[in-house]
């Protein structure tokens, strides 16, 4: 179903081609991207897909010399040093400029559709065995990751080494300073206030670093029977919220840059330390990611001291929004169950359970990146969808 061209022709002074569609609309395409985009062999490496073409040698203001259409299907460009380019109708149509073409790639590359929720969350479950073993079940997994930012897989079996499972799944998992994989259990000389039995408050993980892990996968291995519930949160949601209700605590969190630290041994030794905003935004003051976790939190604090008192105050407020019986979902994990989210917008949190000589509740953690995610989810959507 590819459209046909019905005339092409030179606009803008020679410095873009006009194409007019079959149906009457047209497209504009700037010669200077058209030269950069040539896919001639000599231009362009179709074994890795990518530009041969060096800017060096690309002139800004160059101007078609001759426009050519070939049965409606086609383009060629003869440029002034005699050089030629082919262009199809389709892959011309998809590179579209106008603003409804770009929202449409757009969509289709990176799935930004984002439903918000609060704690009337209907927590969406797949089986396990079901993403593993079929196309399908995965696609939907990561669909619903990427747009709720949380879905538990149930039934894992009950022991280690389902996260790697799964990590070849994706393709492979986030190594950090905690290993390939962790285990959430309480320790002596614990090296995280997660390795104890106390509550932990919302947070994000792994604030400390440049780049934080974009989905956390947390899988039950063996639970409490007193305390140890989980706590989830929209993080995008609550700082909906916040802006509404108080810009200037919305403000102060999206502009001071927080010290994190994190020193010790775990996988090798470490003595991590990072400055992020809590709430990392984008250039419209959308919330794009949450790094807050309150226990690595620096007591180094490089802001002015009048400073200080405002910044806690508008903590507090994003912590009470956070808490709040409307925004917080409350549940808690089974031997095998594993809760995937997306890390970058939903804080988790757990009650505290009993402290005990032996080993009550362990969950098995590992990371992975929104890139891989996303790759994995672009590829089982051409599979699935049989787009291309
Ligand atoms: C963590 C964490 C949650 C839990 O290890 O960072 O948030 O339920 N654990 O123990
Ligand atoms: N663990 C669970 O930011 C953090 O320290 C989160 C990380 C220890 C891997 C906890
Ligand atoms: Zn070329
Ligand atoms: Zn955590």
């Amino acid at each position: 179903t590819s459209p046909g061209i019905r005339k092409v022709q030179a606009s803008d002074q020679g410095h873009s081609v006009c194409v007019e569609w079959e149906d009457g609309s047209e497209s504009s395409y700037p010669c200077v991207w058209l030269r950069d985009s040539c896919q001639c062999p000599l231009c362009f490496l179709p074994s890795a897909g990518a530009r041969r073409l060096l800017l060096d040698d690309l002139d800004v203001n160059i101007v078609a010399e001759q426009l050519a259409l070939a049965d409606g299907k086609k383009i060629s460009i003869t440029w002034p040093d005699g050089h030629t380019s082919e262009y199809e109708a389709e892959w011309l149509k998809k590179r579209c400029f106008s603003e409804e073409a770009r929202a449409a790639m757009r969509a289709d590359l990176f799935l930004p559709e984002c439903q918000y929720w609060g704690s009337d969350l209907q927590l969406p479950k797949i089986p396990f065995e079901e993403v593993m073993h079929n196309d399908e079940s995965a696609h939907k997994w990561l669909c619903t990751l990427k747009k709720v930012g949380i879905v538990l897989l149930t039934g894992a079996a009950a022991r280690q080494g389902e996260l790697i499972r799964l990590g070849h799944r994706i393709g492979f998992l986030r190594l950090t300073f905690y290993g390939p994989t962790w285990q959430v259990q309480d320790k002596a000389d614990a090296n995280n206030v997660a390795y104890t039995t106390g509550r932990l408050c919302f947070h994000t993980d792994y604030p400390v670093l440049q780049h934080p892990p974009g989905v956390q996968f947390l899988h039950c291995i063996k639970q409490t029977a007193a305390g140890g519930e989980s706590e989830v949160v929209d993080g995008f949601h609550a700082c909906n919220k916040l802006k509404k209700q108080n810009p200037e605590a919305y403000k102060i969190l999206s502009s001071t840059a927080v010290d994190y630290t994190d020193v010790g041994v775990d996988y090798c030794d470490f003595a991590v330390h990072c400055k992020q905003r809590i709430i990392d935004t984008d250039s419209r003051g959308q919330a794009i990611h949450i790094n807050y976790n309150n226990a690595t939190r620096d007591t180094v604090f490089d802001i002015p001291a009048e400073k200080v008192r405002p910044f806690y105050a508008a903590l507090k407020e994003f912590n009470d929004l956070l808490n709040s019986a409307e925004h917080k979902f409350t549940y808690k994990l089974k031997p095998g169950d594993i809760v995937t989210f997306d890390n970058w917008r939903v804080l988790h949190g757990r009650q505290s359970y009993p402290p005990c000589s032996e080993v009550t509740r362990h969950l098995e953690g590992a990371y992975a990146d929104w890139d891989v995610v996303m790759s994995r989810l672009r590829l089982l959507g051409k599979r699935v969808l049989n787009r291309d």
